[in-house]
C-alpha cells in the first residue's frame, strides 16, 4: 500500500430521509358518498447505513464524500395506499472503522465484521393515515400523522487497522525494512528518523498458504503518549493487534531501557496495550559478532522482562524462526 493512498480519517455529514405524511383522504365515490377515511400511511425515510467490507483497507473511497443523503419516504395516498420507503444509502467501510459523532467526539459504534450493518442516521417513520383514527365517535377523521423528520449529524470515521502483529519501535529501528523482507509490501526505507509517516500493512505468507497481517507504524518516541512525534496519532493502529513485536536495534545504547521506554509510552497511551502478547527482536544483528551477541544475551536474560530473538532483515537471519514464533503465538 503506498503512503498516498492511505486514508484513515474522514469527516462527513449524513442525513436520513423524512418519513412520509399519512394521508387524510376521504373516499367519496358516486355510489358511496360516505365511503369513509382511506388515507394510507407515509413511507419510512431512508437510513444511512454503514456496512463492513473485508476487502477494503482504507477510507480513501470516502475521502471526497462530504454529504450523504438518504431518500425521503413518500406520502400516503387514497385507497389506504402506503407511500414508498425512501431509498437507503449504504457506505462500505473497512473492518476496524470507528464512528464518532464529530460534535461530541463520542464513539457511536465500531464496525468489526464483514457484512455488519449499523444505521448511523435513522430514517423518519412514516405517519399513519387517517383510516387508523376512525372511531365510533369520529367516523371521518380529517387527521393523519405527519412523518417523523429526518435525522442528521456530522460524523468522523477513523480506521484502526486490524493487523495480527504490530511493529513497535523507535524511529530508525528497522521496522519498515522488516516488513519489506517478510511481506511483499514496499514501504519507504531510509537511514533517518520518521521515514514512515503513515502505517503500512503487509501480508506475511507462512508455510502451507497460511498468512497473517503485519502493520508497520511510524516510530514511537519518548513522550509519544502526550503527542510528541507521530507515534501518538498512530498508536491506535496497534490497539487492535493481537501481538506487539518490539524492534530494538542491536546498536542501541541500552536495549533494556529502550524496551522500557516503549512499554511506558504504550501504558500511558492505553493501559490495555500491556495485556497484549509481546515479543522482542534485536534488529540489525548482522552488526554483532558472536562474542557481542552472547554478551548482550547475558544482560537480556537477566534484565529484559520479555522473550527475545536476534534478527537481521538485511542478512536474512532469524526470519524463519521469527515467523514460526509469531505463528505459534497467534495460534496459542
Ligand atoms: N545493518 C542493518 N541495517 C538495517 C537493518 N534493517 C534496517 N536497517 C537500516 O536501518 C535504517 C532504518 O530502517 P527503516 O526500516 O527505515 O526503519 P524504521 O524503523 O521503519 O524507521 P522509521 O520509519 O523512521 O520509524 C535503514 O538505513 C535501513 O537500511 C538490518 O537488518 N541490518
Ligand atoms: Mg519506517
Amino acid at each position: 500500500m503506498t503512503e498516498g493512498n492511505f486514508v484513515d480519517y474522514v469527516k462527513m455529514h449524513v442525513s436520513s430521509g423524512n418519513g412520509g405524511k399519512g394521508s387524510t383522504h376521504l373516499n367519496r365515490e358516486k355510489y358511496n358518498a360516505k365511503g369513509g377515511p382511506d388515507g394510507g400511511d407515509g413511507g419510512r425515510g431512508g437510513h444511512v447505513i454503514l456496512r463492513g467490507n473485508s476487502n477494503l483497507w482504507t477510507l480513501i473511497h470516502l475521502k471526497f464524500k462530504r454529504h450523504i443523503r438518504a431518500g425521503h419516504g413518500e406520502h400516503g395516498s387514497s385507497g389506504r395506499s402506503t407511500g414508498a420507503d425512501g431509498s437507503d444509502e449504504y457506505l462500505e467501510v473497512p473492518l476496524g472503522t470507528v464512528v464518532r459523532d464529530s460534535e461530541t467526539n463520542d464513539i457511536l459504534f465500531e464496525i468489526t465484521e464483514d457484512g455488519e450493518e449499523k444505521i448511523v442516521a435513522e430514517g423518519g417513520k412514516g405517519g399513519r393515515g387517517n383510516w387508523h383514527f376512525k372511531s365510533s365517535i369520529n367516523q371521518t377523521p380529517r387527521y393523519a400523522q405527519p412523518g417523523i423528520p429526518l435525522e442528521e449529524r456530522h460524523i468522523t470515521l477513523e480506521l484502526k487497522i486490524l493487523a495480527d502483529v504490530g511493529l513497535v519501535g523507535f524511529p530508525n529501528a528497522g521496522k519498515s525494512t522488516l516488513l519489506s523482507v517478510l511481506t511483499s509490501a514496499k514501504p519507504k526505507i531510509a537511514d533517518y528518523e520518521f521515514t514512515t509517516l503513515k502505517p503500512n500493512l503487509g501480508i506475511v505468507e507462512y508455510r502451507d498458504y497460511k498468512s497473517f497481517v503485519m502493520a508497520d507504524i511510524p516510530g514511537i518516541i519518548e513522550g509519544a503518549a502526550e503527542g510528541k512525534g507521530l507515534g501518538y496519532y498512530f498508536l491506535r493502529h496497534i490497539e487492535r493487534n493481537s501481538i506487539l513485536l518490539f524492534l530494538i536495534p542491536a546498536d542501541a545504547k541500552d536495549i533494556v531501557e529502550q524496551y522500557e521506554i516503549l512499554l511506558d509510552e504504550l501504558r500511558r497511551y492505553n493501559p490495555e496495550m500491556l495485556d497484549k502478547e509481546r515479543f522482542v527482536c534485536i534488529s540489525k544483528s548482522d552488526m554483532l559478532d558472536d562474542e557481542l551477541k552472547s554478551e548482550i544475551s547475558s544482560i537480556l536474560d537477566k534484565d529484559l522482562d520479555a522473550n527475545y530473538m536476534f534478527i537481521s532483515s538485511v542478512a536474512q537471519q532469524g526470519l524463519t524462526e521469527l515467523k514460526d514464533k509469531l505463528w505459534t503465538m497467534l495460534n496459542d
